[in-house]
């Protein structure tokens, strides 16, 4: 109390250090974000990015899936491509992307989107077009497309979302889901002699001479999560430039289907995955 009345004392009478006598104004949200408009003193730290829809979202608590949409739109903002850029969308937990993405957004059959994605930069090579992908849309049943759509060196980006699941349809076994994971369809883990190896997707692609960059990133800690988003903003900085192909793998958590917390999640990704699939840039442009 005392403190409090010389704090106030001290304002009153102009000392240069005298802290802020008056209660926090408590934070409002506003269509930019955290930062309350009438608060001389509010400092906005954290803000969404224009190309995000101020929407509640559907992903479940530690869904990867939210934070990478994220980091797409706050690239989208910062190359100033918001009125260009057209994503497309896989079949997958991320199919709503047009409900959050607040640019052009178009939908495609399970797989489809390197095909569709093909023939929007073949007729519009203006437009900076890019696929949103999980391991089972683009390594299980669009496989096709996208091998031929990185071997033919389409000057696209693919943003491969890989949580080692089909999280959609209740977490059967993707061809990423790694030696001995327990799924819905390898109730005693997966078996190399009866699945193969877990595919790395931008290893099986590199030797391509259609392809450009090729990154491998994760979401396990703010590290990481700056670099995934770095490596977002390179890829489309490629086709910006009209280098060509250019893919971005994220190790992404599904505490769901892989029954963990969110935070046994993360440590799921360090422990298990990327010793599995090695982080870093795969393949550079000369
Ligand atoms: C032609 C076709 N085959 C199968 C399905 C069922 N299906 C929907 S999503 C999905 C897998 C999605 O897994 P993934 O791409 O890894 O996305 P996640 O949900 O894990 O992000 C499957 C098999 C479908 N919708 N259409
Ligand atoms: S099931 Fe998995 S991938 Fe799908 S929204 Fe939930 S946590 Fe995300
Ligand atoms: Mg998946």
């Amino acid at each position: 109390m005392e403190t409090r009345r010389r704090i106030r004392r001290a304002a009153r009478e102009g000392h240069p250090k005298a802290p802020d006598p008056r209660p926090p104004t408590p934070r409002r949200r506003t269509a930019e974000g955290y930062a309350n408009p009438q608060d001389p003193r509010g400092r906005q730290v954290f803000g969404k990015p224009a190309s995000l829809k101020d929407v509640p979202t559907h992903f479940c608590s530690g869904c990867g899936h939210g934070l990478v949409h994220r980091m797409v739109a706050e690239v989208v903002d910062e190359l100033g491509i918001r009125e260009r850029v057209v994503g497309v969308s896989p079949v997958g937990c991320a199919v709503l992307g047009y409900d959050y993405w607040d640019f052009d957004v178009s939908e495609a059959a399970h797989g489809r989107t390197p095909a569709v994605a093909t023939g929007m930069k073949r007729a519009r090579p203006d437009l900076i077009v890019f696929t949103y992908q999980g391991d089972g849309d683009l390594a299980a049943i669009g496989t096709a497309e996208l091998i031929h759509t990185a071997n033919r060196g389409e000057n696209i980006t693919i943003i491969f979302v890989n949580n080692a699941v089909y999280g959609m349809t209740g977490g059967q076994m993707a061809p990423t889901t790694l030696e001995g994971q327990i799924t819905a369809t390898t109730p005693t883990g997966r078996t190399l002699e009866g699945c193969g190896a877990p595919l790395k997707v931008p290893e099986m692609i590199a030797p391509f001479p259609g392809t450009k960059y090729l990154v491998r990133t994760a979401l396990n800690n703010p590290h990481n999560i700056s670099i995934a988003r770095r490596s977002i903003k390179k890829a489309f900085q490629c086709q910006i430039e009209n280098v060509g192909f250019s893919l971005v793998e994220i190790l992404s958590p599904c505490p769901t289907y892989w029954r963990l917390s969110p935070l046994d999640a993360l440590k799921w990704i360090e422990e298990k995955m990327i010793p599995y699939f090695p982080l870093g840039e795969i393949k550079v442009p000369d």
